[in-house]
């Protein structure tokens, strides 16, 4: 199949509230959006990019150019059969993950609705509802803290992701647990910490935390397993593993007890679904984590974390938790037993809101063949 046709467009769509981690604050949604369009259909997918090289090393902007210059030229010179042609036709491309994958989650939409076949059938779930659980960022005080958590665990969510950092650790983590003593919790720090802090990380085997999510740096597995073996809580890697081979790194030196597979940091779903049999293999857990995507990208991980080894509750938390309004007509809300439904509609099933999405795009391009 040839693509006919490449529009990309750069979107700002404001959170309802910031979101803060150990080392940046992110005020809005910046994605790039992909869509392609073949044979009377089109697809859509999201490169979820930060609004700063915080997280990655990409932004808006590098994922502009990246995508302009060569992703899209890339693939409308390419005859492609499969979504996973999309991931083999960019390992050329160094890095820049996101990217890359806001083109192969389109090319994965686009099959979808060309074939009838859902995204979560073509990747091989087995789930109808996956379990689900939100994550809250740094806040200013305890007191605040508090109030936050307890209207997302009134509105059903069973599980909560604290952000934690130096100064901002302990004393939330064991107020959160004093207060629900059986809430699902873990935390997460963005690379804040080294190894050196081995000792004060330990105090956190006291909580019953499901994970520790990316303690030490962000292109790290060596030192985490080390810290690993200082540790009784699993450690879970978010930053550290940007592909499957890093995967393989990080389960043959036990780096890690978990791993948040996040479709948008590896490249696409040909690369997480690769991670995720390979954790399966090594009887390692994962969950799919997520970047404060739109409709578009939640679909995906939606998708995803439908697949057999997702045991963990995602951090896919419904639509309003990040928006007031979304760019699909079909936003995901929450079911009452901490889920959110699988879509069953051909590819990602979002139903996109053509009118509103004018209004939050930025900037396009559009290349044709
Ligand atoms: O580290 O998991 C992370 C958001 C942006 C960048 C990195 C992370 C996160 C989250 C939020 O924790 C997950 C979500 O609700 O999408
Ligand atoms: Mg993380």
């Amino acid at each position: 199949m040839r693509i006919e046709q490449i529009e990309v467009r750069r979107i700002e769509l404001p959170f309802v509230a910031p979101f803060e981690t150990s080392g940046w604050r992110e005020v809005a949604n910046h994605s790039l959006l992909v869509r392609l369009r073949a044979e009377g259909a089109e697809g859509w997918g999201e490169a979820p990019v930060g609004v700063g090289p915080w997280y990655n090393e990409e932004t808006q902007a590098t994922a502009w150019v990246i995508a302009r210059d060569h992703l899209a030229p890339m693939l409308l010179d390419a005859d492609i059969s499969r979504p996973e042609d999309v991931d083999a036709l960019y390992t050329r491309v160094r890095a820049n993950r996101m990217a890359r994958a806001g083109f192969e989650f389109a090319a994965w939409d686009l099959f979808g609705r060309l074939q009838g076949q859902s995204l979560r059938s073509m990747l091989g779930g087995v789930r109808q509802q996956v379990d689900v659980g939100v994550s809250v960022g740094v806040q200013p005080d305890i007191a605040t803290l508090l109030r936050v958590v307890g209207a997302y665990v009134d509105a059903g969510y069973r599980r909560v992701k604290l952000k934690i950092k130096p100064g901002w650790d302990l004393e939330p983590t064991h107020a959160v647990r004093t207060t629900w003593p059986n809430l699902l919790l873990q935390v997460d720090a963005n690379s804040i910490y080294a190894l050196t802090d081995a000792e004060h990380l330990a105090r956190l085997d006291a909580y019953d935390l499901l994970l520790i999510e990316q303690p030490l740096a962000h292109d790290d597995i060596f030192d985490h397993a080390k810290l690993q073996r200082r540790l009784r809580t699993p450690i879970c890697l978010d930053e550290s593993i940007v592909s499957p081979d890093h995967a393989r790194w990080a389960l043959e030196l036990q780096a890690c007890g978990v791993i948040n597979i996040k479709p948008s940091r590896v490249g696409g779903l040909t690369a997480a679904r690769q991670i995720h049999d390979m954790a399966a293999e090594a009887g390692v857990p994962v969950w799919c984590g997520g970047m404060l995507e739109t409709g578009i990208g939640r679909a995906a991980n939606v998708a995803l974390a439908s697949l057999p080894n997702f045991t963990l509750p995602g951090d896919i938390s419904a639509s309003d938790r990040y928006f007031r309004r979304d760019i699909v007509r079909n936003p995901f809300v929450l079911n009452a037993d901490s889920t959110l439904t699988v879509p069953d509609a051909p590819g990602s099933g979002a139903d996109l809101d053509l009118d509103f999405l004018e209004q939050v795009t930025l900037e396009r391009f559009v290349v044709t063949r």
